[in-house]
């Protein structure tokens, strides 16, 4: 305790600091006094009561502290200057982003080549950069990099060296996207390219295409080269007679319209391409990019003009990756997107492309079946590269409405739909010939272009085969053959269209996609009478329809044919059916079938000066009686089948990667296995 007396006496030397408060001086006796000066006067009397060595103690504390303030103070002001300094220029970095600014370069990172001379850039780190801090959207190639963060570019020079490299790299890849390659070579583009509207996404190439151009080119065969001398023959008249036109008129050499929309040069573009017939496709490009004009005030057929014109604009976008196609195609799908605005949605049979007005036949406000189940392929494509969903829309909802319709007999259906009520009309008759054919196709083709998902899809078309096989399946005299005839009010037509001959090839493409083994056994029954009904006829040619002999009678042969039947018309499905046996089989005696098939086109239908015509008499070898018009799926389909028949490399038009449209142009497999 402290006492006054003992402090007057003078403290005693101690090595240690004690305080000693006073009665005075103590919290909470005398009342509570904080005065400044009250403060100021008790330390001043505290410090006087220290000994020198407490004060120097004391003070030699102040100074240390007073030091190291300093010295810490002087390294955290640069620390925080250089935070400060590296989040602007971060900020600034992720600003100039947006719009690539070069002009403002000082934290744009060098571009990083492959085979870049890291040497130059020694301080620049090697490490992948840091993933973006948004999620990229679109294709590689539409993507604005960010840049790396941890490069950072100290000198003015290495600036400038950045930014040209930038910009060089720039060039390079505007200059890879521009050209074309054509299946191993390349194309210059033309001029006239139109870029791809802000709505397009452009759409990823198919990885087969790829692969395709990276492949050592497999050699192109005698019969192949044959296929090639044909499609210039054919391409030569229509060159000199009817240019831009629909169809030629080989023998009075002139043309014919239809649309007037060049139906002929269009269906046959991706032809060229996969012939490699490089010169005439670039000639056909710039028709397409200077005189296509769909504002035009014409009516077309739906149908017709989506599996042609459509179909072949989106496929040859696919196997040249010029956007031109996807351009065009894009215009005339949005003409024809009026015939959808019907009461039923089922939709009307001709549009007028000018005016964007739709109607049914003038004498009746039915569709055909196959008509409106034969466009989805084209229209959901359309979607898929489009961004919009409308085209797609409109098509699924037909084929979900025909999926639930009664009418059906075990899956067959009927021939016609009313555009109104939307219900099947003319029941009771049953084909797979013209106006029902390609309903079976396009099921199993929707099925597979959409990655083998849509179960209804499938549903319909293994019922509908099966009722094939209940219904319409007969057995002809005396060879045996086995044949798809027709159901009338439940009488049985051993009538057989040449256009049913699509069903073998499309039967072996669903075995090959996993469907039932006995499509496969059918499909090869069904492609040998196809066959017969070219070998069985004087020319070597298929007539239009034939009729079976159902009963042995000496003399006949199984194949029938009625005068009004007689014509042939360039049609392509038996050469298709063949090409999808051959490739799934490899068995050789369907090209050698094909081969017949191209010698008999030669011998009786082609015309000297140019093109190749339909005839009315394939019983006639000394006067077929030709017609004089060369269809547009003579080269679009017919020839285009024969030169992949004749082909050994699976990967020209890879089955797994592509499914063939009804008029033959390959669209890709939306998931390719
Ligand atoms: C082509 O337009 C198509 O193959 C269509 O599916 C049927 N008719 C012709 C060919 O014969």
């Amino acid at each position: 305790m402290y006492s006054g007396a003992a402090a007057a006496a003078g403290p005693p030397r101690r090595d240690f600091i004690s305080v000693t408060l006073g009665p005075e001086e103590a919290v909470g006796v005398g009342g509570y006094n904080n005065s400044k000066a009250w403060r100021r006067r008790s330390c001043w009397r505290k410090w006087k009561q220290l000994s020198r060595l407490q004060r120097s103690v004391i003070l030699f504390l102040f100074a240390f502290l007073a030091v190291c303030g300093v010295i810490s103070y002087t390294s955290m002001g640069e620390a925080w200057k250089s935070i400060t300094n590296k989040s602007l220029d971060e900020q600034r970095t992720e600003q100039e982003i947006p719009g690539l600014k070069l002009a403002k370069p000082a934290v744009l990172p060098a571009p990083q080549k492959a085979d870049a001379n890291h040497g130059d850039y020694p301080e620049l780190s090697l490490q992948k950069p840091p993933k973006p801090p948004h999620v990229r959207r679109g294709p590689s190639n539409l993507q604005i990099k960010a840049p790396r963060r941890d490069m950072r570019l100290k000198t003015r020079h290495d600036t400038i060296r950045a930014v040209e490299e930038l910009v060089e790299a720039d060039k390079v890849e505007k200059t890879e996207k521009s050209i074309i390659s054509w299946r191993g070579a390349v194309i210059e583009p033309d001029q006239s390219t139109e870029p791809p509207s802000s709505k397009i996404k452009e759409p990823e190439k198919p990885s087969s295409v790829e692969a395709e151009d990276q492949k050592e080119p497999v050699p192109i065969n005698e019969r192949q080269l044959a296929v090639i001398e044909a499609f210039r023959h054919a391409w030569k008249g229509y060159k000199d007679f009817a240019w831009g036109h629909d169809e030629l008129k080989p023998l009075s050499k002139s043309y014919s319209e239809w649309f007037g929309l060049g139906l002929t040069l269009i269906d046959a573009l991706d032809t060229m391409w996969i012939l490699g017939l490089k010169e005439e496709f670039e000639e056909a490009r710039k028709w397409v990019a200077n005189d296509l004009v769909f504002d035009k005030n014409v009516d077309v057929n739906l149908f017709e003009s989506t599996i042609r014109i459509l179909g072949g604009l989106l496929s040859t976008y696919h196997l040249s990756g010029d956007s031109l196609f996807l351009e065009k195609a894009k215009d005339i799908g949005n003409r024809l997107m009026p015939a959808f605005k019907t009461p039923s949605k089922i939709p009307y049979s001709d549009v007028n492309i000018g005016q964007g007005s739709a109607h049914p036949p003038r004498w009746t406000s039915d569709s055909t079946v196959a008509e409106v189940t034969s466009i989805q392929l084209e229209f959901r494509e359309l979607s898929r590269l489009t961004g919009d969903e409308k085209f797609q829309k409109a098509v699924d909802e037909v084929m979900k409405h025909v999926h639930t319709l009664s009418g059906k007999n075990d899956g067959l259906v009927p021939m016609f739909i009313n555009t109104n009520s939307g219900q099947f009309t003319h029941l009771g008759v049953y084909t797979l010939g013209a106006r029902a054919d390609s309903y079976y196709e396009y099921l199993l083709k929707q099925w597979i272009q959409g990655g083998k998902k849509e179960n209804e899809l499938l549903e319909d078309y293994m019922r509908a085969i099966e009722g094939v096989k209940k219904h319409l399946l007969q057995r002809s005299e005396p060879k045996k053959l086995t044949f798809v005839g027709e159901l009338a009010h439940g009488h049985f037509s051993a009538k057989m269209d040449h256009l049913v001959c699509f069903l073998p090839g499309t039967l072996a493409l669903g075995a090959h996609n996993g469907l039932a083994a006995d499509h496969m056994k059918l499909a090869e029954a069904l492609i040998e009478t196809c066959y017969q009904m070219y070998a069985q006829v004087e020319t070597g040619l298929s007539p239009e329809i034939v009729h079976f002999n159902l009963h042995a009678q000496k003399g006949h042969k199984d194949v029938e044919i009625k005068p009004a039947d007689r014509h042939n018309l360039l049609r392509p499905e038996t050469v298709e059916s063949l090409f999808y046996m051959y490739r799934f089989t490899g068995d050789k005696k369907y090209q050698d079938w094909g081969w017949e098939i191209l010698q008999n086109f030669n011998r009786y239908t082609r015309v000297p000066t140019g093109g190749y015509t339909s005839i009315n008499n394939v019983q006639n070898p000394s006067n077929p009686e030709p017609r004089d018009k060369m269809e547009s799926f003579f080269l679009g389909e017919t020839l285009k089948y024969m030169f992949l028949l004749f082909s050994d490399d699976i990967d020209l038009i890879n089955l797994d990667k592509y499914v063939f449209n009804t008029e033959a142009h390959p669209l890709p497999i939306w998931v390719p296995a």
